[in-house]
């Protein structure tokens, strides 16, 4: 499969530091940063640097370097936030939208860590 990256996304933009963002963590293959529209308490988006339009792009296309950046990445996120599930974290739920029938919206990969209250039973 083929995808097409559009360099206007916003979180492209993000990259390349024509908006600002509200940085949580930033590794050299990653960034972590606030979603600007909160669905939850703690909702963070992780991002690969890296050009890819989703999981299935960047799973296929990246270097085995940026996919143990951005896996080690999600998992800082959530050892900074205090997150762990277990042992008093109160654990979190992690979600890639993908496609349409994801209803993503940013053609960048990016992962959601929602936290902060109970998010209850996941459902379509
Ligand atoms: P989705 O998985 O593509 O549907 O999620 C896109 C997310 O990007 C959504 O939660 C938005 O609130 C978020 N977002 C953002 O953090 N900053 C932006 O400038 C824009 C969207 I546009």
């Amino acid at each position: 499969m083929a995808y097409d990256y559009d360099t206007g996304n916003i979180f492209a933009k993000i990259l390349r530091g024509e908006i600002p963002n509200d940085t949580v963590l930033e590794t050299e293959h990653s960034l972590a940063f606030n979603d600007i529209g909160p669905q939850a308490p703690v909702h963070v988006l992780v991002i690969p640097k890296g050009p890819y339009v989703n999981w299935d792009h960047f799973i296929t296309g990246a270097s085995a370097e940026e996919i143990a950046d951005y896996a080690r990445a999600i998992h800082a996120v959530v050892g900074k936030l205090g997150l762990e599930p277990g042992e008093g974290g109160q654990g979190y739920r992690l979600i890639m939208n993908a496609g349409e029938a994801g209803v993503q919206e940013v053609p960048h990969l990016h992962a959601h860590i929602l936290s902060g209250r109970p998010l209850g039973k996941l459902v379509a």
